[in-house]
């Protein structure tokens, strides 16, 4: 375990404050709970986690039987539920403000009071607001960019807009030590780790029985296109088994097998030359297996995506939709990185734009199913890119360190 020396005080761990508000669905939570979990596990922090949606965080916390009540601590962070609209308590306000670092993610605003306290402390916390994942290039141009602040009584303080991203110029990703090196074991023995997978989430063995049997995870938003692909799987004549975990996902698979309600975890669905199985939501590190055990991946969002990046194999992304298909552009950017010019780039890049385009992607599938031997190199190759790179948690370190190294002792 590293500790980060300040000059205020060389040995006592940093203390970390970060605010979230979630949006819709998981990845606002997942995101601050991983990088709450990696500063604590990884480098000492102390850590509190305050998070508005407190039945969004249960899901995190349930698969690690470690339902938590306000206050409690949960792998080493502390667990607190705020809400935007209602003040925090005056108490709690003077012990926040004397963090060394605030982090407001995705822009969910900082209590006002919070802010005036921060403004009035001898020496105020280190601001950030951390946000969302893109590969375009205005990103390098806005990461660490200072917005100055009025502290209403007190002094204007700094925030600063921490952006994480692909390469060099900006905050680096979220990777917790070793996780490139537990995929590297969950896919030294594909054949017993599958088994076990199955032995887990109480599946039967035959489904792994089918000669070349592609496995596939599935967590995307609900669209005609999910629709398409699980019709492709039917009739191709290759078999397929596609892990669905909980989630939105589940509606399309609804609607394909004909179902009025969603199936429930543990079912296995078959039609043509398709199985499907359904699992729990599992923690991130179950997920992070599932994903290292499987050929193709289809995740969704922000944290999925880049899970599936470090599994090393080759991924769908069903980017989160945005007005005026301003995520579209967000998608090229990402494209324009991670892949090039081959027949199997070109069926990944027509595959990525109908799939997000909610488009037919049938014929799209046969085409790229051939292809995931080429795209699974390229994977691997883009997995070890991003291996080398510093981390996010390592990144915001070094500038927490730097800003307090200019300041006047
Ligand atoms: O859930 P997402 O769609 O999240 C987000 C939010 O919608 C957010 O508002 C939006 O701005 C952002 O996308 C871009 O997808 P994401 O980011 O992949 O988050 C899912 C989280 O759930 C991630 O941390 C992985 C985790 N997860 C599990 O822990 N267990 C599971 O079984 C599964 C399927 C996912």
């Amino acid at each position: 375990m590293t500790t980060i020396e300040t000059k205020i005080s060389p040995c006592r761990p940093l203390r970390w404050t970060v605010f979230c508000v979630a949006i819709d669905n998981f990845g606002d939570i997942g995101v601050c709970w991983r990088l709450a979990q990696q500063l604590s596990s990884e480098f000492g922090a102390q850590v509190e986690l305050w998070v508005d949606d407190w039945e969004a965080l249960q899901w995190f916390l349930k698969p690690l039987a470690r339902l938590s009540q306000d206050g409690e601590s949960c792998l080493g962070v502390i667990l607190r539920h705020w809400s935007t609209e209602d003040s925090i308590m005056p108490s709690e306000v003077q012990r926040i403000a004397a963090a060394d670092v605030i982090v407001e993610a995705f822009a969910c605003e900082l209590p006002v009071g919070l802010v005036e306290a921060m403004s009035l402390s001898k020496q105020p916390p280190l601001w950030l607001n951390l946000e969302y994942l893109s590969a375009q290039d205005w990103v390098r141009d806005c990461h660490l960019l200072p917005s100055p602040q009025g502290g209403g009584a007190g002094r204007t303080l700094q925030k600063f807009f921490y952006f994480p991203g692909f390469v060099e110029g900006t905050g680096g990703l979220l990777r917790e030590a070793g996780v490139i090196m537990q995929h590297e074991h969950w896919q030294q023995d594909l054949a017993s780790q599958r088994a076990a997978l199955l032995v887990k989430y109480a599946l039967p063995p035959e489904l792994l029985a089918l000669p070349d049997v592609l496995l596939l995870s599935l967590f995307t938003y609900e669209s005609p296109a999910v629709l398409s692909l699980l019709d492709a799987l039917i009739e191709s004549p290759l078999p397929t088994l596609c892990f669905v975990p909980h989630g939105r996902s589940l509606e399309e698979v609804a609607r394909c097998f004909g179902l009025s309600d969603l199936p429930a975890v543990g079912s296995v669905l078959k039609k043509g030359s398709l199985s499907i199985a359904v699992l729990p939501f599992m923690s991130q590190a179950e997920y992070d297996q599932l994903l290292s055990l499987c050929d193709c991946n289809f995740v969704r969002g922000e944290d999925s995506f880049v899970r599936a990046q470090y599994a090393g194999r080759p991924l769908v992304w069903h980017i989160y939709p945005q007005t005026d298909d301003v995520h579209m552009d967000k998608l090229a950017a990402f494209l324009a990185l991670y892949s090039g010019e081959s027949a199997a780039d070109a069926a990944l890049k027509s595959f990525w734009q109908n799939w997000n385009q909610g488009e037919d992607c049938r014929d799209l599938w046969h085409y790229l199913r051939p292809q995931l031997p080429s795209l699974q190199i390229q994977a691997r190759r883009w997995q070890q890119q991003m291996a080398e790179k510093p981390d996010l948690v390592t990144n915001l370190l070094a500038f927490y360190r730097a800003q307090r190294e200019s300041m006047p002792a």
